[in-house]
């Protein structure tokens, strides 16, 4: 694939690398869905595309989760809990071509060489780190973001997440980035498509412009506090700061720094189509297409800390950063003490994973928090079966013979036409049929415009609205009324849109895009993207019609909460 060098777009997307100190929760699937996403929809239309998640696991975070749990070493206690992400992915069919823990060799020895290359070129200083430090967040606050604890007398608390802070003096390494204020601006103003959506690049710009200059940034941690960590090169009483460890994440998934920044073949860890160790013919221009996708949460990390680490290594900037929202639960935020953090294998094993990712795709958008409600995810099920099951259900009926129809209408030149002339003297059913076959045609550039901005709310209800308009055309043509070609004619209507369908929303709903095509008997191999033009599949139908085949999706009962 990716060594033979055809000339076809590449890309690579990632999610944050997540913190195993708990179990996965809804929101780590939501980021790790938009991306699979991306990344099933490059590789459907032929692209080569690479996806990396992953876990971050080293840190004053993980090391404190890691006592807390009662481990003596972290490295155990992250061991136990990273297979549960990649049960998530597993059990929601996200397939991600690499998954990267901090803790691999190939990745430590990354943060080493982007450590020492910042240090040569004269971005890395040691100091005295004077200041407020939350623990929990693991970051200094500046005096203006520090208050009073309100209740909790002689406490103090900042204002950004009302985590406690404590004065703190110790000797760090620090990072120049007040060095790159101006070229950040300068860069952000010039790629306006580098901060995705444009009100994020709007307030990370307004941020770095208000800011009279930014304060340096300290990247280490003395050992005493922080044992679970990357060694700074040459200094053994200092451990690399978490952040700094872990934004190398996104090249060292690709492969080793020097190799990136010269464009030199690499053998790279992830696995594609099967095969595992892809070389990478060209890892600079990977690495110029690699889109983040990430939450509200980090986008400072991610717009600000990372392009100044890239730009001090002098290193090209990735392509994009996608931002999206939060998702509540019920209209409230997620959190533990509440006990309405959602446990998406839980979800998944009872509604199935297709319903969820619909779900979560129709249900969100980029700017604004979405809201879980079980009974919305419990009518998609519903919606799969009653829309989309029961229309592939009648076409399948023992009246109609869908091969027939298929052999009748997919040999003719010209498709369209030659239905629609059928019905010339019924001018209701050929409007519908019409306006059947417009929206299919224009639904793959639609897509591809919607997908590629990770806009999937509207573009999912116009999904619906095809379906929908399918089913009516079978409820007011009445087929089963009707002999002949007209019958067929409306029975390949149906089942074309069911077929054209199941493919494109194939990166969407891989299990039951792949049973309603089964149900239809669409030979494997045209079972893809170079089949979507009406009548382009000239061989699927042949059992469809036989008796006592089952159906490809059952309704289900609501869960017992
Ligand atoms: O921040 N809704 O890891 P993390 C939607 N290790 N998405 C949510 C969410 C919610 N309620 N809560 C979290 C870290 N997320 C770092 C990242 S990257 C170099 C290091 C998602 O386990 C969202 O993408 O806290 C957020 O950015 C990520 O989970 C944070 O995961």
């Amino acid at each position: 694939y990716f060594s033979r060098g055809i000339a076809t777009k590449i890309s690579h997307v990632t999610t944050p690398i997540f913190y195993p100190n708990a179990k996965p929760h809804l929101g780590h699937l939501y980021s790790s869905l938009l991306c699979d996403v991306q990344h099933r929809w490059q590789l459907a239309k032929g692209n080569q595309s690479l996806f990396t998640t992953g876990t971050d696991e080293h840190g004053i975070k993980i090391q404190t989760a890691s006592q807390k749990a009662g481990f003596s070493d972290p490295r155990e206690f992250v061991n136990t809990l990273y297979p549960e992400f990649i049960k998530l992915n597993k059990n929601c069919d996200i397939e991600f071509t690499r998954f990267i823990r901090t803790t691999d060799q190939d990745h430590i020895e990354n943060v080493k060489v982007l450590w020492k290359t910042c240090w040569d070129n004269g971005y890395i200083y040691k100091g005295e780190h004077k200041g407020w430090y939350s623990i929990s967040d693991e970051t200094f606050y500046p005096e203006s973001k520090v208050i009073k604890d309100p209740n909790n007398p002689g406490k103090y608390i900042n204002t950004e997440t009302n985590n406690e802070v404590v004065h703190q003096s110790e000797s760090n390494y620090f990072f120049k980035l007040s060095a790159f204020r101006e070229r950040l601006i300068d860069y952000i103003e010039k790629h306006p498509q580098y901060i995705y959506p444009k009100s994020k690049k709007d307030q990370i710009l307004n941020e770095l412009k208000s800011s009279t200059g930014m304060q340096d940034l300290s990247i280490s941690r003395p050992v005493s506090r922080l044992e679970w960590g990357i060694e700074v090169p040459n200094d053994p009483d200092q451990k690399i700061y978490v952040w700094f460890d872990a934004l190398c994440n996104y090249m060292s998934s690709l492969g080793n720094i020097e190799s990136i920044r010269n464009n030199i073949p690499v053998t790279s860890q992830h696995n594609l189509g099967g095969v595992n160790n892809v070389e990478l013919k060209e890892p600079l221009e990977l690495w110029k297409n690699t889109t983040h996708v990430i939450g509200k949460d980090i986008i400072k990390f991610h717009t600000i800390y990372w392009p100044s680490f890239l730009m001090a290594a002098s290193l090209p900037i990735n392509k994009q950063v996608i931002v999206h929202s939060h998702w509540l639960c019920n209209g409230v935020k997620m959190s533990k003490s509440l006990g309405n953090v959602l446990d998406p294998i839980q979800m998944v094993e009872y509604y199935g994973a297709d319903s969820l990712r619909w779900f979560l795709l129709e249900n969100s958008q980029l700017e604004e928090d979405g809201d879980f409600q079980e009974d919305k995810l419990f009518m998609i099920r519903d919606m799969f079966v009653s829309k989309w099951g029961n229309l592939i259900n009648r076409c399948c009926g023992t009246k109609f013979n869908i091969k027939r129809a298929v052999d009748e209408f997919s040999s003719k030149a010209d498709v369209e036409s030659s239905i629609l002339q059928l019905f010339e003297d019924e001018q209701d059913m050929k409007i519908q049929i019409e306006n059947i076959f417009k929206n299919l045609k224009e639904l793959p550039n639609l897509m591809d415009e919607k997908i590629n901005k990770f806009e999937f709310a509207q573009l999912l209800r116009n999904i619906w609205s095809i379906l929908s308009d399918a089913n009516t055309l079978m409820q007011d043509a009445k087929p089963w009324t009707r002999e002949g070609i007209k019958q067929d004619a409306i029975i390949f209507t149906c089942t074309e849109t069911s077929r054209i369908l199941s493919i494109l929303c194939a990166p969407l709903i891989p299990r039951l895009s792949i049973s309603f095509l089964n149900r239809i008997d669409v030979p494997k191999e045209c079972q893809t993207y170079k089949y979507i033009k009406l009548g382009s599949d000239t061989k699927y139908g042949s059992k469809s019609n036989d008796k006592g085949r089952e159906v490809p999706i059952t309704k289900l009962q609501k869960r017992d909460t």
